[in-house]
């Protein structure tokens, strides 16, 4: 009762010490521990969230960010996929510097729970949701390999939006860095793996799919806004694998990328 009382009301062990108390002894007693502990349960409990969330689609969560993709898009492409209604808070640039102290390391993206829990980084969300709605790879390869992929995608987008930035002449001097360079050992590197896989995280997505096939596929490659879309279809066509992975990707986001809630951001 206590664990569905959760489910529904996230922040009530924190306001009831007591109930925090029974429910800690209680998930301790040695036969219960041990089948909390067991995948089958760990599988119903995902389950329970899914659905949860889906029920309680108007307070699921919010995500604070600027009307663009950037660090936000992955996020509310894995929330779109689950099913899970979210409210999309769009932070305007004239809004942002009285927004700003009031976010987890003053930036975002930011997801907020229920209770008003913030959570910042943009890794750490995408991994909170990948554990609670299914987008984390129980196979522990998989799971490692996507975990590299991001690791891998986050130096590369240090650079990589940069151009659409910053004044012309800085943009100038990173194209090279990112068509001649980063874009094409990033994605030499992935491609075995593209080849041997539907998706990063196997059959179905993991959270590293919405990076790389959302950011750098649907936000970037295919973007019609975005900058030197003649130097993206270059590079794309170089690596074919990545192009049709990038396909199903679009394919398995279909309805996302149809839906008003795409918008027209810039990158
Ligand atoms: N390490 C953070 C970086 C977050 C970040 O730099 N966010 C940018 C937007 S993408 C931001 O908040 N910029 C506004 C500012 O720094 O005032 C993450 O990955 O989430």
């Amino acid at each position: 009762m206590v664990e569905m009382m959760i489910h529904v009301f996230p922040y009530i062990l924190e306001e009831k010490p007591e109930l925090a108390a029974y429910h800690s002894a209680v998930r301790n007693l040695p036969g219960l521990k041990q089948y909390l502990e067991s995948d089958r349960n760990i599988e119903k409990h995902r389950a329970f969230n899914n659905t949860q969330a889906k029920i309680n689609s108007h307070v699921a969560y919010t995500l604070h960010y600027f009307p663009l993709y950037g660090r936000g898009e992955p996020i509310r492409m894995l929330l779109s996929h689950a099913g899970i209604h979210y409210n999309d808070h769009l932070i305007s640039f004239q809004e942002w510097p009285a927004i700003k102290p009031t976010m987890p390391g003053n930036v975002i993206p930011c997801l907020e729970l229920v209770n008003g829990k913030q959570m910042g980084e943009t890794s750490a969300i995408m991994r909170y949701l990948a554990i609670n709605h299914g987008y984390y790879p129980e196979d522990p390869l998989l799971a490692h390999k996507s975990e590299e992929i991001l690791d891998e995608f986050q130096t590369l987008f240090e650079n990589v939006p940069k151009p659409a930035f910053v004044g012309p002449e800085e943009a100038a001097a990173l194209l090279p860095v990112i068509f001649d360079d980063k874009m094409p050992k990033f994605l030499a590197a992935i491609e075995p793996h593209l080849k041997a896989n539907k998706f990063i995280g196997g059959n179905k997505l993991s959270f590293a799919d919405f990076f790389v096939g959302g950011s750098i596929y649907c936000s970037c490659a295919t973007n019609p806004r975005i900058y030197s879309p003649e130097k993206w279809a270059a590079l794309v066509a170089k690596f074919p694998t990545f192009r049709d992975y990038g396909e199903r990707f679009k394919v398995e986001m279909s309805s996302y990328l149809n839906s008003d809630k795409r918008g027209t951001f810039h990158i």
